[in-house]
């Protein structure tokens, strides 16, 4: 392969700027992206829009709101006494205890002082004329640096369906991915909750604990799986302590960037029905969602597979909720398990066995408005004191298509992206120089233990940057036929596979007249890191690096 870097033309030369490297966002990626690349002597700037860092767990404060990944795992790595140090109380972190985490971080290695807060940023535009990018911020600041990074989150742009009356609902409504610090109190209240993914599943239970009534009005049955959260085993965390280093660096050469799940080796119907049972009520009453479906090899890639393990849980869901048709109604049946995120909860399907909740079908009947005093469907009219809105997120490329970024004179990503995302690698997109996303679309982000992507993402930022400094190299940017080669490479991937038969965010279709484009690249992180190794091994392949016009 051609060293990238030999056979590219020279760019303008670079005019001064406020920093080297601007960061969008103050979640776990930017975070540590001003930790990286400070160490390597960039000066950096981050713009975080809320008023205190942690991203995904500063705003998703809803009751009962929980990691899915194990508290020991769903950690940074890079800071080994930390790990070592550091006690997690539960099995599965809660959102305080993460926020928790996170501010420590911040504060340990001193990260705030590169960070602005209550800074949401509006747009970013690059200039030929001074190879810079020029970020501007809500309150009208404007601020320029050479290389710009994207840490704005996969799950970051909540999406409150735009029912016909909300504004004149005379209670209080609410977001799960917004939700008020202070906590809400829905003691004697009628409440509603729209929405019964991982959000709505999870705070479920928790509303039920305080409303007088509870109302679920589901669209879609979801599967989901017992967390069997308990307090942190000192057993289990001390073996685990004494073998963080080898887990840490074994986490990169698995499918989901987490250690310590032994790859299945047989298919489904290789086994008898009585095994299968057998090792699906095992991994049952284990607790976790990668687990269970590392049950068998085939089970997100053969239908008949996956049914074997579809029928169990929703075996177990009608086994659970005592009333026939509100069990029937929770059973999934549009979808094979695992194509859309498997839940984790606690109590999700006992909750329903509880006299005052209650589970609507708006499937059957859809929601048409909101009223002064509640909801209408198509069928009925509900009164309800408060609404919860579980509805989810624009995932995945949201928050990127909020900010106006484009090459000056050039079509912004927005309209780029008009189709579904094009990404190479999920780093950067072909026409914008310099400007890098952390688990961007068409990377594992989201199918994989997020700190890790988001680790493995900014230290090849990182060493690409250094690379550039070492080479003379002031400008990169994606071919377009890399781009494209990579797109068509996760699509085919992708319809190896099951995913793309749910309707889920990983398909971007829960968003009106967003293209149904299956966006995560499934391949695996293994897969993906051995690739991204290879780019870098291969002068940077896809990619064009140029130096400056001595002169110009
Ligand atoms: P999800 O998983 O996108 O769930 C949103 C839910 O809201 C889902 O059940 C939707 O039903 C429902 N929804 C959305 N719009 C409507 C309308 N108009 N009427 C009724 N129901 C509606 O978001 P979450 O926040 O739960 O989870 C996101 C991720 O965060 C999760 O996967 C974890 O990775 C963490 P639908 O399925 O579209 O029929």
């Amino acid at each position: 392969m051609p060293d990238a870097t030999l056979e590219t033309g020279r760019s303008a030369p670079r005019a001064q700027s406020d920093f080297d490297v601007i960061i969008v966002g103050g979640g776990l990626a930017g975070l540590y992206s001003i930790y990286r690349l400070r160490k390597q002597g960039l000066k950096v700037r981050a713009y975080e829009a809320g008023d205190g860092v942690g991203g995904t767990w500063f705003w998703n404060r809803y009751p009962g709101c929980r990691c899915d990944v194990e508290s020991m795992e769903y950690s940074y790595s890079f800071d080994p006494e930390l790990d070592q140090e550091w006690k997690w109380p539960e099995r599965y972190g809660t959102q305080p205890a993460i926020l928790e985490y996170i501010d420590h971080v911040a504060e340990r290695h001193d990260l705030m002082r590169d960070v602005q807060l209550n800074t949401r940023i509006k747009t970013a535009v690059f200039s030929e004329k001074t190879q810079l990018w020029s970020v501007t911020t809500e309150h009208g600041e404007t601020v320029t640096a050479p290389a710009c990074i994207m840490a704005t989150g996969n799950l970051s742009t909540p999406r409150k369906p735009d029912f016909p009356g909300i504004d004149d609902f005379k209670g209080n409504w609410y977001h799960t991915g917004l939700w008020p610090k202070e906590g809400v109190d829905f003691t004697d209240l009628r409440v509603g909750v729209i929405g019964t993914g991982s959000s709505g599943v999870q705070s479920i239970p928790h509303i039920a604990e305080q409303a007088k009534e509870l109302t679920v009005f589901q669209r879609t049955a979801n599967f989901s799986l017992p967390a069997r959260n308990a307090p942190l085993d000192p057993v289990k965390e001390a073996a685990h302590k004494a073998e963080y280093p080898e887990r840490r660096k074994a986490a990169y050469d698995t499918p989901f960037g987490i250690a310590g799940f032994p790859p299945p080796t047989q298919n489904a119907l290789e086994a008898t029905e009585e095994e299968r049972r057998a090792q699906y009520e095992a991994k049952w009453g284990e607790g976790g969602s990668i687990s269970y479906l590392f049950s068998y090899k085939d089970l997100l890639l053969d239908e008949a597979a996956n049914q074997t393990a579809s029928d169990f849980v929703r075996e177990k869901i009608l086994a659970t909720v005592k009333d026939p048709k509100t069990a029937e109604l929770l059973c999934p049946n549009n979808h094979p398990i695992g194509t859309k995120r498997l839940i984790l909860d606690s109590y999700y399907y006992e909750t329903f066995n509880k006299p005052h909740v209650s589970l609507v079908d708006v499937r059957s009947a859809p929601i048409q408005e909101i009223t002064p005093t509640g909801l209408k469907t198509t069928e009925d009219e509900y009164e309800l004191d408060a609404i919860v809105f579980a509805t989810g997120f624009d995932a995945m490329t949201g928050a990127m298509r909020e900010i106006d970024i484009h090459v000056e004179g050039g079509k912004t990503l927005e309209e780029q992206w008009e189709d579904g995302p094009r990404t190479y690698l999920g780093i950067m997109v072909a026409g914008l120089p310099n400007l890098f996303m952390i688990t961007g679309p068409q990377s594992p982000g989201v199918k994989s233990q997020m700190i890790l992507s988001i680790q493995w993402h900014t230290d090849w930022i990182a060493d690409c940057l250094e690379h550039m400094k070492v080479t003379g190299k002031t400008r990169i940017e994606a071919t377009e036929q890399a781009a494209e080669d990579w797109v068509n490479h996760t699509r085919e991937v992708a319809d190896s596979t099951l995913y793309p038969k749910a309707n889920s965010w990983y398909m971007g279709v829960n968003i009106p007249g967003k293209p149904a484009v299956f966006m995560p690249y499934v391949g695996g992180v293994h897969t993906y890191t051995a690739k991204c190794n290879a780019v870098v091994a291969n002068g940077y392949e896809g990619f064009v690096l140029s130096g400056e016009t001595v002169g110009a």
